[in-house]
């Protein structure tokens, strides 16, 4: 290979692994994306990739185009890389949207949304 070839993959290799860890992309959460759950949970847990800055870190949950009430988000105490999202009062049946926002403590935001549903 020519080396300026060489140079141009290395270059593009750095900037894709860069971005795959830089941000808190999100691993998984609890009730599950696309997930139909028995009884309302007490909380929505986020866990991402990357540790967050609660602050800055936020959950709505919408059913239709009603908002649903939620406490105060936390970051997990012992792991900093998860969002606990208490509900306010206990969810009724039906379809859920989570739209989260974080801010990873590399100061990149980043955000995206899933749905579940309660039998
Ligand atoms: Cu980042």
């Amino acid at each position: 290979m020519r080396r300026s070839m060489i140079f141009a993959l290395a270059l593009s290799a750095a900037a894709f692994s860069q971005q795959v860890s830089a941000h808190a992309h999100l691993k998984n959460q609890y009730p599950a994306a696309n997930a139909s759950v028995e009884a309302s949970p007490q909380a929505l847990t986020l866990t991402f990739s990357e540790d967050i800055e609660p602050a800055f870190s936020g959950v709505e949950v919408t059913a239709g185009s009603q908002v649903v009430p939620l406490a105060k988000a936390e970051r997990a105490p012992k792991q900093h890389n998860q969002l606990i999202v208490p509900l306010a009062k206990p969810l009724t049946s039906g379809q859920y949207q989570v739209s989260w926002h974080v801010l990873s403590v590399d100061g990149h935001k980043t955000k995206g949304n899933y749905t579940f549903s309660v039998k």
